[in-house]
């Protein structure tokens, strides 16, 4: 089923662009990322020396053929062209971007659409357009992402997944091995990261780690 498919993937969710790597090739991240048993990635490639045109795409395919090596479903962030260009496993889109009912339309039913939200209002429109997961944050501070909203805590992954059980949430924003389990806890199905893993030292240890303390809390 979709769903038990899309909840498994959201288990530990690399959010990646290239402007996110200083010390280490982007591909060489992604790789040990996915050697350390992350279960989606997102290309996210915004910033400060972002890559475009076919700089992007031919990274995002290396990024995508990666992922098809390790079985874990490639998702574009916002850039629905790209998505469709690649033939993607899905799209990512924030309240700011395209309409995520438009997005549907364009990318057509079995690919799957993630929606970035901060609050059940924004949950509630995601389910009836037919959202197949949403991300929720910021939950803590990051300094990732520039024009991030308000922090939103962990109260609000309680109120939402009392709220809304049967939408898969993986939650957003400043988490780390040492916040997980208390994310999990609160009802998330995974947590995803950009800097956790990205700015790590050692990126594939990073991974292996949280993906150590997610199962063991999920069970
Ligand atoms: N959306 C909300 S917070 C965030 C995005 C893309 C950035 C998360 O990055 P980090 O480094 O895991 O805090
Ligand atoms: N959630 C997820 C999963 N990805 C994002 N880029 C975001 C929120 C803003
Ligand atoms: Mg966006």
């Amino acid at each position: 089923m979709r769903q038990v498919e899309v909840r498994k993937a959201l288990g530990l969710y690399f959010v990646m662009g290239t402007p996110n790597v200083k010390n280490h090739e982007p591909l060489a991240v992604l790789e040990a990322a996915l050697r350390g048993g992350v279960t989606c990635f997102q290309l996210r490639e915004k910033g400060n020396g972002a890559l475009t045109g076919d700089a992007l795409l031919g990274f995002a395919r290396k990024c995508q053929a990666l992922c098809r090596l390790y079985r874990v479903p490639f998702i574009v962030n916002d850039d629905v062209d790209l998505a469709l260009a690649l033939n993607a496993d899905g799209v990512h889109v924030g309240q700011d971007d395209e309409q995520a009912d438009s997005v549907r339309k364009r990318i057509g039913p079995d690919k799957w659409l993630g929606v970035s939200t901060h609050n059940a209002t924004e949950v509630q429109l995601a389910q009836s357009i037919g959202a197949d997961y949403i991300g929720l944050g910021p939950i803590y501070p990051t300094a990732t992402k520039l024009d991030a909203s308000d922090v939103v805590g962990t109260n609000l992954v309680e109120k939402i997944h009392t709220a809304f059980p049967d939408m898969p949430m993986v939650a957003i924003g400043g988490i780390t091995l040492d916040t997980t389990e208390s994310i999990i806890q609160a009802g998330a199905d995974g947590v995803a990261v950009v800097s956790a893993i990205a700015s790590a030292t050692d990126p594939q240890k990073a991974a292996k780690s949280i993906s150590k303390t997610i199962h063991s809390t999920l069970k």
